[in-house]
């Protein structure tokens, strides 16, 4: 180990020539709208890798998101640094490289949010790589790139080759849905799952947070939803802080968080701590004693929702709120005489649908005069409800082919999409399933142009009858990221899924490598395997 730096360095170079062959492109996942990549390859010392903001960079030290993203990516860039001693930094050359970021708009200490750009450019050369985003959100999805870029060799010394990309997003929503009712997450794996988006460029969390098994949210204005309605009142909970925590965790990584309350239907829980809420069910002329869905007729269930949202709304800093308003049966409403009084009086007939209707409307509405924009399941458009045009519609229904229709339907009528229908990742099969969600495609339905681009993007949903932490993490991926790629990448430029597959390889051996223990596509090997 006495070798003096020159003598280091020339048996390194020994190494590197007696083992030349070189190791071909270095894949970024999902892959970027343009990169063009040389064999050239630079030497990276983990101890004089540095990233740094550009001088005339609008951001500089102490942003927040840059600050915490320099940190994170060097240790996932070299998830063994053990400081001076470590064996890579005794044969890497000693030469510096440093990543310089700049960005246009210095703004740190916000939200992303539907507008935040998360364009970049990445320019890697000898010695140096330099970053270029418009916003410090883009310059995530770059610092992820290069992170992507930078391999080992069999002696474990780290390279990066020359490379440029040039890269934005085909779809500004990507999403994921955890539900964390039907099985509750601990903390953990909510934050670890954020940190699995982030590799795959997803930029929303939707939080199934609540539905009929449990409520886990604790409210600070209504406490007993759940401390009544959770699994556990103090051990199966979501705090103020722990829901400040994820959206803290989601920020640093350019990831918004939506929440979702649906309602009326799914909403059993609901009823444990908040009364007269539900409907009374009725056998014959008697209450049965069971409830359906949220009691649409009374306006006591008005003024408990606006406060609700309004607190949720203040929570959550995200310009969306989901409202779900999917699944509604009707057979608790029909049983119920001040219902049918209720329907009698408004003129609604006997078409429930009506009722759904005008409760989904009065939710819009309150959740439109606390400034923020509903997404809702595509039920209330089937309903012919009339709700804002700004309301985005998610579609879940109709795998394999009837989506196609409901995208032409709704965008027809002027509404803005998100699609999930084919990626229920909550599903399992026996092979490679990862190939459906990959062939999506959000845009091929019969409509016209100014249709096609009310797609704003898709959400892949991990739905939580069977999930819980022990099964959640190989359960999303690497299929989720399959799911990413159709949604960040060109579409033309990833059309084949063969040759996808060696690159999702990859991909998941490198999650693997950062600790997310995704499953396996096929047969095979990764070169760290996860311990
Ligand atoms: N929970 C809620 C669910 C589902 C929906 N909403 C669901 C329905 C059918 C399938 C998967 C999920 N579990 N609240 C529908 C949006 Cl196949």
């Amino acid at each position: 180990m006495f070798l003096t730096e020159t003598k280091r360095f020339h048996f390194l170079l020994l190494l590197i020539i007696l083992h030349s062959e070189v190791e071909q492109a270095y894949a970024v996942w999902p892959m970027p709208q343009q990169m063009s990549q040389s064999t050239d390859r630079y030497p990276i010392n983990p101890q004089l890798l540095a990233f740094s903001y550009a001088r005339d960079s609008a951001a500089q030290s102490g942003c927040s998101v840059l600050d915490a993203a320099f940190e994170r990516y060097f240790n996932l860039i070299f998830p063994d640094f053990v400081g001076g001693t470590g064996l890579s930094n005794i044969w890497s050359e000693p030469k510096p490289f440093t990543v310089s970021v700049k960005v246009k708009n210095g703004e740190c200490d916000g939200f992303p949010d539907e507008g935040s750009n998360e364009s970049y450019n990445l320019s890697v050369s000898a010695g140096q790589a330099v970053l270029k985003a418009e916003s410090v959100w883009g310059a995530l999805r770059g610092l992820e790139s290069f992170s992507q870029l930078v391999y080992q060799d069999d002696y474990n010394l780290y390279f990066v080759n020359k490379t440029e990309i040039e890269d934005f997003p085909r779809f500004q929503f990507r999403g994921l849905l955890l539900d964390t009712s039907r099985h509750y997450l601990p903390m953990p794996a909510i934050l670890k799952t954020l940190d699995a988006m982030a590799y795959s460029k997803f930029n929303v969390f939707h939080w199934h947070i609540v539905d009929d098994p449990s409520f886990p949210y604790q409210s600070r204005n209504y406490p007993d939803l759940s401390s009544k309605g959770a699994f556990h009142p103090m051990t199966h909970i979501y705090t103020q802080s722990d829901v400040k925590r994820v959206i803290y965790h989601a920020r640093l990584r350019g990831i918004r968080v939506v929440p979702e309350f649906d309602s009326p239907g799914h909403t059993q829980s609901w009823g444990k701590g908040q009364p007269d809420l539900l409907t009374s069910c009725y056998k014959g002329k008697v209450p049965s004693g069971t409830f359906g869905p949220v009691n649409p007729t009374l306006s006591s269930t008005y003024q408990f929702l606006n406060g609700l949202f309004k607190e949720v709304t203040s929570v959550f800093p995200d310009s969306y709120l989901h409202l779900g308003g999917d699944e509604v049966d009707f057979t608790c409403w029909r049983s119920n005489p001040n219902v049918q009084a209720f329907m009698a009086k408004m003129g609604f007939g006997s078409d429930y649908t009506k009722l759904e209707s005008y409760y989904m409307e009065n939710i819009v509405n309150i959740t439109a005069a606390l400034n923020k924009t509903s997404i809702v399941w595509q039920d209330v458009f089937d309903y012919r409800e009339r709700i804002p045009m700004d309301t985005v519609l998610e579609i879940w229904k109709g795998v394999p082919a009837d989506y196609r229709a409901e995208l032409g339907r709704i965008t027809l009528a002027g509404y803005r999409v998100l699609l999930s229908a084919p990626w229920y990742i909550n599903h399992i099969s026996y092979g490679q399933d990862w190939r459906n969600a990959y062939t999506v495609q959000p845009q091929n339905f019969s409509g016209t142009e100014q249709q096609k681009k009310l797609v704003i993007g898709g959400e892949v949903c991990m739905w939580g009858e069977y999930v819980d932490a022990t099964n959640l993490t190989p359960r999303l991926w690497p299929r989720a990221s399959a799911a990413a790629e159709r949604l960040w990448s060109d579409e033309e430029k990833t059309s084949s899924v063969d040759k996808a597959f060696p690159r999702l390889e990859d991909f998941r051996c490198t999650l693997i490598r950062r600790g997310i223990q995704a499953e396996p596509l096929f047969v095979g090997h990764c070169k760290h395997e996860y311990s």
